[in-house]
């Protein structure tokens, strides 16, 4: 596609032509510094720099296709949402949430200040005409997870149309009971919205592309436990994020066969560090493109990441669906079982988060965990606090960081993980 074309797509979205240009310039470079300045990278990961360098291009002219070709675009900012059924009803599933300071000045007289980056950024970005993935949804679902977002889908649901998934705080029987019935809600306003019904063939399907996608990704995660790491955090991190972009079946196929070349790699002994380079879990609120800043740093400060707790990680990976049922209403209860397992910091108690971090630490031989909560996030601040108790009775180092969007900090930051990494064992 030339420069002609995207712009003139572009146009027909409404986007700000001359502040998208300058978005794309910044993050061109930033990509660059970051990215692509990596040695010893992997052959596959090119396919990930060129999705990504298109996410804005291409995908987007994909989306219109599928648009003009009947279907619907369904954004999402949360793992909550079954992308399962999405796919059923034959429309598409892409994430909203963004890691970049847009818009923030207007974004702030919706939401209070002390809002995290990651709402006023969604935010921002549809304020300042930004984000051609919002532009092309034909319905934008949120939910009521954390209060930040639940009452800023209030707003936002004024400037989209928007469909709002209740998402219960705790996972008791009535808990579940409370999700299936949005769940079968969030099937019939598919169904309504794209005509199609979700019959036990097409979700059976769907079921089955999305477990696809997650065993994918599971697979990539297993060999990250492999001394030196074959793959830095940061393209690992790369990979999850443009999971919530791609194409489903295209990404899976591609990221089955990067993990060939780390076995590979694995197998010639060769990692993207020297071997015995300290490794770091990296737990906690998730990171939306183009929020590579603690990574970066990480990285920079002789260590590397081996995985990543997070909803742009295992969090959206670890469980997949039961696969067994041949009924619409046993694959309904299926979807409620595996979402239901999520361990948000939202839900109270969430005491399986602690555990499966603990789990992670173990098998990825991580020697040491840094919990990054978005500043004015006080589900993940609180679960910092949590933690910390819990890791240090198992010997385990933590190093809590809350941090927003803007670079300000780069050099503080840098400060505080040197020496967290020079104090581990
Ligand atoms: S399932 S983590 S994607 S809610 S950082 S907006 S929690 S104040 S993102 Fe999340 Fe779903 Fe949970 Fe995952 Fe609120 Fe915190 Fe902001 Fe957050």
């Amino acid at each position: 596609m030339s420069d002609a074309a995207h712009t003139e797509m572009w146009e027909k979205l409404n986007l700000d032509i001359s502040a998208h240009d300058g978005l794309l310039e910044v993050l061109g470079k930033f990509y660059g510094d970051i990215y692509l300045s990596q040695e010893n990278r992997l052959k596959g990961m090119e396919y990930l720099d060129f999705v990504l360098s298109e996410v804005h291009g291409l995908r987007i002219k994909e989306l219109q296709d599928a648009k003009a070709a009947g279907k619907k675009i369904i954004g999402t900012f949360c793992v909550f949402v079954p992308e399962e059924l999405t796919l059923a009803a034959n429309a598409v599933h892409v994430g909203l949430c963004s890691g970049a300071d847009a818009g923030t000045d207007e974004a702030e007289k919706l939401v209070p200040r002390n809002t995290c980056a990651l709402i006023k950024s969604f935010i921002g970005f549809k304020l300042a005409r930004l984000c051609p993935f919002t532009e092309s949804c034909d319905l934008v679902v949120g939910e009521t997870t954390c209060d930040g977002k639940k009452k800023a889908y209030e707003a936002f649901g004024k400037l989209v149309p928007m469909h709002v998934m209740e998402v219960p705080q705790t996972k008791t029987m009535d808990a579940k009971q409370l999700f299936k019935s949005e769940v079968l809600r969030y099937k019939d306003t598919l169904e309504e919205l794209t005509g199609v019904e979700i019959t036990a063939e097409n979700l059976q399907k769907a079921i089955s592309i999305v477990n696809e996608k997650r065993r994918a990704l599971q697979r990539l995660s297993r060999l990250r436990a492999a001394d030196p790491a074959p793959i830095s955090g940061r393209d690992a991190l790369l990979i999850n994020q443009v999971s919530f972009y791609d194409d489903p079946e295209r990404f899976t196929q591609s990221i089955n066969t990067l993990c060939d070349q780390i076995e590979e790699r694995i197998a010639q002994g060769d990692g993207v560090v020297p071997a015995g380079t300290k490794r770091l879990l990296l737990s906690g609120c998730p990171m939306a493109v183009p929020n590579w800043k603690l990574p970066y740093v990480m990285e920079s400060s002789n260590a590397v990441i081996v995985g990543e707790e997070s909803c742009i990680g295992s969090r959206n990976t670890r469980d997949l669906v039961d696969e067994s049922a041949d009924t619409i209403e046993g694959m309904i209860d299926a979807l409620v079982e595996r979402y239901m397992k999520i361990d948000c910091a939202c839900f109270t108690p969430n005491d399986e988060r602690m555990v499966n971090v603990a789990n992670m630490v173990n098998e990825l031989n991580a020697d040491g965990v840094i919990h990054y909560a978005l500043s004015f996030c006080q589900p993940y601040a609180h679960e910092a606090i949590k933690m910390q108790e819990v890791l240090s009775e198992k010997d385990i180092p933590m190093l809590s960081v809350e941090t927003g969007y803007s670079m300000e900090d780069v050099e503080q930051l840098k400060t505080r993980v040197e020496a967290f990494v020079e104090m581990l064992d």
